[in-house]
C-alpha cells in the first residue's frame, strides 16, 4: 500500500469547543480542513501502531465522505482495525458502549449532535478515549496546538470500501471490520433494564408511547430495542428514518423542536400516555407524559431516586454528578440517599474521571442528557428505558411521579433561555462586563433580591487535579435562587448566549404555578444585571427549555 503525504498548512479556528470540533458544513469541505483536523488528532496519540480504533457517525451530510477519508488516514497512521459502523453510523452512546466492549484504543464520532445538517448544515468530529468517552481538555488543547503548526497530512492510496455490508475488508494493512451499530448497544442496555416488565407494560392496552427520532440516528436503534426486542406496536417510532439533513429540522428535543410530540401527548383524542424524543447523534433524550414536559433537571433527580427499581443499578449509586448548570434537585436527592454529587463544568467529558474512578453512577445534564457508568456519554435511550423500567413497576404515570417527587423533595423549578445568533463581540461584551462587576454585586440587592455570591465557576477534578476555569457566571441569591450565564461551545454561527435560572419551591401549594411565571423575578434579575437587550439588541430569548 503506498503512502502518500500531503503538503498543507494550518486552518485558522480549530478549536474543539464543549463536545469536539463543530462547523458548518461549507467549512469542512474546503480541501485539507478535516483533514488537518483528523491528522491532527493522530498526531498528538502515540502507541496507536497495530492497535484498533472505533468509528462511526450520526448520519448526517458529509458523514459518508469524511468516514471513507479517515478509513485511509487510519491506514497510515498505523492502526491494525478499525470497528465501523454499518454505513458508516454509529449513534454516541453506541460508539463508547463498542469501544468499551472491544477495549479499543479510541474511537473518532462524527457529529454536530443536535445542530441541523444538511450541505448548508452542521457538521462535527470528536476524538473518545479507550474509556469510551470524550477526549479531556488537555487532549483537546494537544489537539488545537497541532492543528496550528500541520505542514502535511498522511494517507494511503485506496479506493473507497462499500460500508454497506458486515463484514471484513482491508485497507493495505489495516482490517475493517464493518459491524451491525445496534446489536452491542442493545445487549448492553438489555442487561441494566427489565425487558419483560418493560415488554408487559408496552402490551398494555391503556399504555400506549411514541417515541420520535427526529430523522435522526436513533431510528434504527428505537426500531430493534422498542418495536422489535420490546415488542412495542409497529409506528411507536415516528420519523425513525435517519435523513441527511433530518428532514430540514433541528433535531433536538426540547419543546420548540420537538413541538409535535409535546401538542400530540397534551391532546387526549391522541390515546398516548407516554412519549420520548432524542437527538442528532442519540445521546440526547426528553421524556414527556400526558400534558407534561418533565425537565430535564428533574429527571436526573428522578432517576437517581427511582435507582431501586432498575436491576443494573439495584446494587446502590456510588455517587451522581450533575453540570454546573442543572438544577441542584438532584443534590438533594443525594443528600437524602447519603451519597456524594458532583458539581463539574458543562459538557460530557466531566463526567469520565468521576465515572472511571467509580465516584459517580449516573450523570446528566440540564440540556437533556442523562447517562451511567454503562458507558461514558449521555445515552438517550437508556433514559428512555429507564423511565419505561421505573413506570412498569410502579404502574404510575410519569406525571404524577414527578409531581410526586417534587412532595418528597421540594421542586426547583428550572429554565434556560437562549439567546442564539448574537453577535460575537456582544457575547464577549456581555460576558466580560459581568465578570467585571461581580465584586461588586454581591450583598446588593437586585430586583429585590439579595445577592449572597457571584463567581465565575472553576473546577478542580476530584481525581486528577485538573483546573477549568471559566466555566459560567453564577449569581446566587439569598433565598437559594440563582441565575447563571454562559455562552455555548456548541454553536457555529455568532455567539449563543445561555441564561439559567433556579428558584427552590419548597411549598407544595405552589408547585402548580406555570415555570416562567414562577421565575418571573430571576428573569428580571438577569436583565437588569447583564442588560441582554442591550448588548444583544434582543426583546427576548429565541428558545425557552
Ligand atoms: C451544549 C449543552 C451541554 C452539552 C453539549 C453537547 O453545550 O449545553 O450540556 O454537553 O451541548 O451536547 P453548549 O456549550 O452549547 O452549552 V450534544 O448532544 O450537542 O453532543
Ligand atoms: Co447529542
Amino acid at each position: 500500500m503506498k503512502l502518500i503525504s500531503v503538503p498543507s498548512a494550518p486552518f485558522s479556528g480549530q478549536k474543539p469547543g464543549t463536545s469536539g470540533l463543530r462547523k458548518k458544513v461549507t467549512v469542512f469541505r474546503q480541501p485539507r480542513y478535516l483533514e488537518n483536523f483528523v491528522q491532527a488528532i493522530f498526531d498528538t496519540l502515540s502507541g496507536q501502531q497495530g492497535k484498533t480504533l472505533v468509528l462511526g457517525g450520526d448520519g448526517r451530510f458529509y458523514n459518508d465522505v469524511a468516514i471513507q477519508t479517515i478509513l485511509r488516514m487510519a491506514a497510515a497512521a498505523g492502526f491494525g482495525r478499525v470497528l465501523v459502523g454499518r454505513d458508516g453510523i454509529l449513534s454516541t452512546p453506541a460508539a463508547s458502549a463498542v469501544i468499551r466492549k472491544w477495549q479499543a484504543f479510541g474511537g473518532i464520532i462524527l457529529s454536530a449532535s443536535h445542530n441541523p445538517g444538511g450541505p448548508d448544515g452542521d457538521f462535527g468530529i470528536k476524538y473518545n478515549l479507550s474509556n469510551g468517552g470524550p477526549a479531556n481538555e488537555g487532549f483537546t488543547d494537544a489537539v488545537y496546538q497541532r492543528t496550528q503548526e500541520i505542514s502535511a497530512y498522511h494517507t494511503v492510496d485506496a479506493a473507497d470500501i462499500d460500508l454497506g455490508r458486515i463484514g471484513e475488508l482491508h485497507i493495505g494493512e489495516m482490517l475493517v471490520t464493518i459491524i451491525d451499530p445496534v446489536a452491542d448497544y442493545a445487549e448492553l442496555l438489555e442487561s441494566l433494564f427489565d425487558f419483560e416488565r418493560i415488554a408487559a407494560l408496552l402490551a398494555r392496552p391503556d399504555f400506549r408511547m411514541r417515541f420520535d427520532a427526529m430523522h435522526a440516528v436513533n431510528g434504527p436503534y428505537a426500531h430493534e430495542i422498542l418495536e422489535r426486542r420490546l415488542g412495542a406496536p409497529a409506528g411507536t417510532v415516528v420519523n425513525g428514518t435517519p435523513l441527511p439533513d433530518f428532514g430540514g429540522g433541528h433535531p433536538d428535543p426540547n419543546p420548540v423542536y420537538a413541538a409535535e410530540l409535546v401538542a400530540a401527548l397534551a391532546d387526549s383524542r391522541s390515546g398516548l400516555s407516554f412519549g420520548a424524543a432524542s437527538d442528532g447523534d442519540g445521546d440526547r433524550n426528553m421524556i414527556v407524559g400526558r400534558d407534561f414536559v418533565v425537565s430535564p433537571s428533574d429527571s436526573l433527580a428522578v432517576i437517581a431516586a427511582n435507582y431501586a427499581l432498575i436491576p443494573g443499578y439495584a446494587s446502590g449509586l456510588a455517587g451522581v454528578a450533575r453540570s454546573m448548570p442543572t438544577s441542584c434537585a438532584v443534590d438533594r436527592v443525594a443528600r437524602e440517599l447519603g451519597i456524594p454529587c458532583y458539581e463539574t463544568p458543562t459538557g460530557w467529558k466531566y463526567f469520565g474521571s468521576l465515572l472511571d474512578a467509580g465516584k459517580a453512577t449516573i450523570c446528566g445534564e440540564e440540556s437533556a442528557g442523562t447517562g451511567s457508568s454503562h458507558v461514558r456519554e449521555k445515552d438517550g435511550l437508556w433514559a428512555v428505558l429507564y423511565w419505561l423500567n421505573i413506570l412498569a413497576v410502579r404502574d404510575t404515570p410519569a406525571d404524577v411521579i414527578v409531581r410526586e417527587h417534587w412532595q418528597r423533595f421540594g421542586r426547583n423549578v428550572y429554565s434556560r433561555h437562549d439567546y442564539e445568533g448574537i453577535d460575537t463581540a456582544a457575547g464577549d461584551r456581555l460576558m466580560n462586563d459581568l465578570r467585571a462587576r461581580l465584586p461588586q454585586l454581591v450583598g446588593t440587592l437586585c430586583n429585590e433580591l439579595r445577592v449572597a455570591a457571584a463567581d465565575d465557576f472553576a473546577y478542580t477534578d476530584p481525581v486528577d487535579g485538573s483546573l477549568s476555569e471559566r466555566q459560567g457566571v453564577r449569581i446566587l441569591l439569598e433565598d437559594g435562587s440563582r441565575v447563571v450565564f454562559r455562552l455555548s461551545g456548541t454553536g457555529t454561527e455568532g455567539a449563543t448566549l445561555r441564561v439559567y435560572l433556579e428558584r427552590y419551591v419548597a411549598d407544595a401549594s405552589q408547585h402548580e404555578v406555570p415555570t416562567q411565571e414562577a421565575l418571573a423575578p430571576l428573569i428580571g434579575l438577569a436583565e437588569t444585571v447583564a442588560q441582554i437587550a442591550a448588548n444583544t439588541g434582543r426583546k427576548g430569548p429565541d428558545v425557552i427549555s
